[in-house]
C-alpha cells in the first residue's frame, strides 16, 4: 500500500509544501535545512466576530423580486436582489504566523523529504558539509502541539525565530519564544473592496491569538529577547502550543489565550520527543489503518512530482491520491475542532482565495463526502458543530430575509456560522449569492451519518431537530406554479447563467438543484418520523408536499433541465453540476430504477466536457461512477492527477490538476477536490443502492485485481473485499447491527441475500 510522499528537494512554496495537523493546529513544512520554514494555522483562528444576520427591508424586498421572477421578468427580479437584498460577506480564515529554523550547515550534499502518511510525520534526511542530520516533524493529537526534532551527527548552531502576517508581538524569553496577536475585524474577499474601505482592517472585539514554543537541546541556549540562538547542538526538539480567543460562535472571542497556551505549553514542556512521537503515531494510525486499499501496483521508485506525469500507467497513484485524502482528513476534522474549511485547516493568505471560508454550494460538503466511507465517523463531528452554529443563526435569516419559520443558510458560511446571503450592492452576485439550499443540503450528512452508523440517540436529539427546523423553513416557502407543483421560487442552480437578450442572468422560477435538495430533506425527515415514531402530522404534511413536488424533467436535446426551462447557457461547460444532484450526492436517479433520467445525465455530463476545477473533476468522477461507467470516472481521476507547476496560484480557466505535494488545485489550491476523489474511487468499489449494497459498481479495467479492506456501507456494515480480472474471489462483511441484507457482485445480475450476526464476519465468498 502506498503511504508515502517523496522528494529530493526542499520546498519552494506552499504548493510544494507537506502538511500536518491535529485538526486544531495545521502546519506546512518547507523541510529546507538552511532556512526552515513552517506556517502555522489554528483552525479559530479567523478574522470578524459575531454579527447579525437579518437585513432590514429584505423581506418586502424578496416579494417584489418573487413577483417579478414569477411573471417572467428576471433581469428586474435579478436587479433588486443584488441591490436590495444581498447582504455582508464572510469573514476569512487566517493564517496565524510562521517559524523558522536557520542552521549553520553549509552546502548541502544530498536531501531527502517525505511524509509518511499511515504514521502523520515529515522527515528530512540530510548530508551536509558537517555530515549528516535528520528532521522530524508532527502535529500530535494526543499532546495537543507541534513537534520538531533535528538532531545530527556533528553539533550544530541554529537560530529560531517566528512572525506572523496579523498584527503581533514576539518575545524570546530563556527556552521560549512567544507570539501573541490580533487577527482582522473585517477582511474582505479578493476582488470585492468598497468604496473607502481598506481589504483588511483592525478593530476592537477582533480575535486574539498566542502560539508560543519551548526549546530543549544538549547545545547551549540564549536568547536576544527576539529569537532563541542554540550553538553546538546535536539534538533540538521544538514544542509548540497555540490558542485564540475564540470560545463560542455567538460570543465575543475573549479567552485568555495567552494563559492557555502557557498552560498547555508547561504541560508538555517536561515531555519526551520520542514518547510524543509514539503516542502521535500510535493514535493517528489506529484510524487511517481503518481502511486499506491494495491495488496491486508495481513499486515506483520515484518523486512524488515526477509520478504524476505518468498518471494513467502508474497504478500505485490511485492508491496515493485515495490515502492523501484520508490522510488530510485525520489531520484536519478532529473531534472537538472546526470543520474543514476550503483550504482545510492550512492557509497562508490574510486575504486568502474566496475566504478560506465554508463554501457550501459543494465545496464543504465534498470535504466530507469520504468520511463515511473510510470509516472515519468521528471525523465527522465538526461539521455537525457548523450544522449547529447556522441552525441558530439561520433562524434570523430565514425571519428576516423571508418572514419564513425553521433556519436558512445561503452560499457561504464562516466560523461565526454566518447564514446572510453575501453580495451587499455588487451587481452580478446574485448567481452565487441567492441560493437559499445550503441548509438543506447540509441536511443530507445529518441524515447519513445516522444511516451509516445507525446511532438512533445522535438521530432523535441531534440530527431529526435540526433536520426538522430546515424543512420547516422550506415549507413556509413553497408555493403552487400554473402547473399545480410545488416549487421554492425564486432560485439559483449554482453557479451557472443563462442568457436572455444576449444578457448573462442567474435567477429562475426553480432549479432542479434545488427542488432535489427539498425533496431530499423532506423524505429523510418523514424517515425519521417513522424510525423515531414522532411528528406524524408533520410527517403527512411533508408526504403532501412531496407528492406535487416539481422534480427532473428531460429537455428537449435529451439532457437533464437544470432550471425551469430550456435556456440557452452562458457557459455549456460551466463548471458545477448542479442539476445531477439527484445522481450524486442525491439518491434520486439510478441507472436500473430511473433509466431515462441516467441517460439524461449522461447526455449533461458528456455536454458539459471532461475539463473542470479540482473539486468538478471529482464530482464527475464520482457521477460517471453512479452511472457504472468505471472508465470515465476513473479518467477523471487521471485528470485530476495532471501536475499543475507549484508556481500556479489562481485560476485562469478552470482547469484543474495536483500541486508537487498533492494537494488538489482548483487552482488555487482548494482542499475539496482531495476528499472527493476519495469519494470517487470509493464509488468504484463500493455503492449503496435502492438497498442493495454494490460491490465493484464501476471497477475501471486498470484496477481489475486488487483488495480493500475496512470501507464502510450504510448499515453500520465493514466491507472486507478482494478482486481478480475483475471478478470478486472473497467477500466478507461485518456489523455491530443484527440484519438480512442484499449483496451484488460486479455487473451479475445474481443478487444474494446475507445474514449478518451481529460483531461475527460473514464470510460471503
Ligand atoms: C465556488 C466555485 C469556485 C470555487 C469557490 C470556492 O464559487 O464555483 O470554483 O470553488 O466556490
Amino acid at each position: 500500500m502506498e503511504n508515502k510522499l517523496k522528494y529530493s528537494s526542499p520546498a519552494r512554496n506552499f504548493n510544494e509544501s507537506l502538511l500536518i495537523g491535529n485538526g486544531r493546529i495545521g502546519a506546512a513544512v518547507y523541510g529546507d535545512p538552511k532556512k526552515d520554514t513552517i506556517s502555522l494555522n489554528h483552525d479559530t483562528l479567523w478574522s470578524g466576530k459575531p454579527r447579525s444576520y437579518g437585513k432590514e427591508g429584505a423581506y418586502d424586498a424578496f416579494c417584489r423580486a418573487r413577483e417579478e421572477i414569477l411573471s417572467g421578468n428576471i433581469p428586474a427580479g435579478q436587479e433588486i436582489i443584488e441591490q436590495e437584498i444581498n447582504s455582508e460577506w464572510s469573514q476569512a480564515y487566517m493564517p496565524m504566523g510562521t517559524l523558522y529554523i536557520e542552521a549553520n550547515d553549509g552546502d548541502i550534499t544530498s536531501y531527502r523529504r517525505e511524509l509518511d502518511m499511515e504514521n502523520a510525520v515529515v522527515t528530512v534526511d540530510y548530508t551536509s558539509e558537517k555530515g549528516s542530520a535528520k528532521r522530524e516533524y508532527l502535529v500530535s493529537h494526543p499532546h495537543g502541539c507541534l513537534a520538531i526534532r533535528c538532531t545530527s551527527d556533528s553539533a550544530r548552531d541554529y537560530v529560531i525565530r517566528a512572525d506572523s502576517k496579523l498584527l503581533y508581538t514576539c518575545a524570546a524569553i530563556g527556552s521560549t519564544l512567544a507570539v501573541s496577536g490580533q487577527a482582522p475585524l473585517t477582511v474582505f474577499p479578493q476582488g470585492h473592496l468598497p468604496k473607502g474601505r481598506e481589504q483588511v482592517e483592525y478593530g476592537e472585539g477582533s480575535m486574539g491569538f498566542t502560539f508560543a514554543l519551548e526549546v530543549k537541546t544538549d547545545g547551549v541556549l540564549s536568547s536576544d529577547g527576539f529569537s532563541l540562538t542554540v550553538s553546538g547542538a546535536t539534538s533540538l526538539t521544538l514544542l509548540l502550543c497555540a490558542d485564540t480567543g475564540y470560545t463560542s460562535f455567538d460570543k465575543a472571542p475573549d479567552k485568555d489565550h495567552e494563559e492557555s497556551v502557557f498552560s498547555m505549553l508547561s504541560a508538555i514542556a517536561k515531555e519526551d520527543f520520542d514518547l510524543i512521537k509514539s503516542e502521535h503515531t500510535k493514535d493517528f494510525s489506529s484510524y487511517y489503518n481503518r481502511v486499506k486499499l491494495d491495488l496491486c501496483a508495481n513499486f515506483v521508485d520515484k518523486d512524488t512530482d515526477l509520478r504524476l506525469e505518468d498518471r494513467g500507467n502508474d497504478i500505485g497513484l490511485y492508491e496515493l491520491i485515495f490515502n492523501f485524502g484520508r490522510y488530510l482528513l485525520i489531520s484536519s476534522s478532529r473531534y472537538g475542532t472546526e470543520a474543514t474549511n476550503l483550504q482545510g485547516i492550512w492557509n497562508e493568505h490574510i486575504v486568502p482565495p474566496w475566504q478560506s471560508n465554508y463554501t457550501v454550494n459543494i465545496n464543504t460538503e465534498m470535504n466530507y463526502w469520504p468520511v463515511h466511507a473510510c470509516a472515519l465517523p468521528e471525523f465527522f463531528e465538526p461539521l455537525v458543530t457548523l450544522i449547529k452554529k447556522i441552525s441558530v443563526n439561520g433562524r434570523e435569516t430565514a425571519k428576516s430575509f423571508y418572514n419564513a419559520e425553521g433556519f436558512v443558510s445561503h452560499h457561504n458560511v464562516d466560523l461565526w456560522g454566518m447564514t446572510n446571503p453575501v453580495g451587499k450592492d455588487t451587481r452580478g452576485s446574485a448567481v452565487y449569492s441567492f441560493w437559499a439550499l445550503s441548509s438543506g443540503w447540509l441536511c443530507r450528512h445529518l441524515f447519513e451519518h445516522y444511516e451509516y452508523t445507525l446511532d438512533k440517540d445522535f438521530l432523535r436529539d441531534t440530527a431529526y431537530p435540526i433536520m426538522k427546523e430546515a424543512a420547516k423553513f422550506y415549507l413556509c416557502m413553497l408555493v403552487k406554479d400554473e402547473n399545480g407543483k410545488y416549487i421554492f421560487t425564486p432560485t439559483t442552480s449554482p453557479e451557472n447563467r443563462f442568457l436572455i437578450d444576449g444578457k448573462r442572468y442567474a435567477v429562475s422560477k426553480w432549479s432542479t438543484m434545488s427542488q432535489c435538495i427539498i425533496a431530499e430533506l423532506f423524505g429523510n425527515c418523514v424517515k425519521c418520523s417513522e424510525i423515531l415514531g414522532v411528528d406524524g402530522e408533520f410527517a403527512s404534511n411533508l408526504r403532501e408536499k412531496l407528492e406535487s413536488l416539481q422534480m427532473h424533467e428531460i429537455g428537449e436535446d435529451g439532457r437533464l433541465l437544470e432550471w425551469d426551462v430550456q435556456h440557452t447557457e452562458n457557459e455549456v461547460n460551466h463548471r458545477h453540476v448542479s442539476h445531477l444532484y439527484g445522481l450524486y450526492p442525491g439518491e434520486f436517479i439510478t441507472v436500473d430504477s430511473t433509466p431515462e433520467l441516467a441517460d439524461a445525465c449522461k447526455k449533461s455530463l458528456e455536454c458539459r466536457g471532461d475539463e473542470g476545477t479540482g473539486w468538478g473533476l471529482a464530482w464527475k468522477a464520482c457521477l460517471w461512477a453512479r452511472l457504472k461507467d468505471g472508465e470515465r470516472a476513473i479518467s477523471f481521476v487521471d485528470t485530476q492527477l495532471c501536475p499543475i507547476s507549484y508556481e500556479v496560484m489562481e485560476c485562469k480557466n478552470w482547469d484543474g490538476g495536483t500541486y508537487p505535494n498533492l494537494l488538489d488545485a482548483c487552482p488555487p489550491f482548494q482542499i475539496d477536490g482531495n476528499f472527493g476523489v476519495v469519494a470517487g474511487i470509493a464509488e468504484m468499489l463500493l455503492q449503496y443502492e435502492d438497498g442493495v449494497i454494490k460491490l465493484l459498481p464501476a471497477l475501471p479495467k486498470r484496477l481489475a485485481t486488487g483488495s480493500a479492506f475496512g470501507l464502510n456501507v450504510k448499515g453500520n456494515i465493514t466491507v472486507d473485499m478482494e478482486w481478480k480480472d475483475g471478478k470478486l474471489t472473497s467477500l466478507t462483511l461485518t456489523s455491530p447491527a443484527e440484519q438480512t441484507v442484499t449483496v451484488a457482485c460486479g455487473a451479475s445480475e445474481e443478487n444474494l441475500t446475507v445474514s449478518i450476526t451481529p460483531g461475527k464476519p460473514v464470510k460471503v465468498i
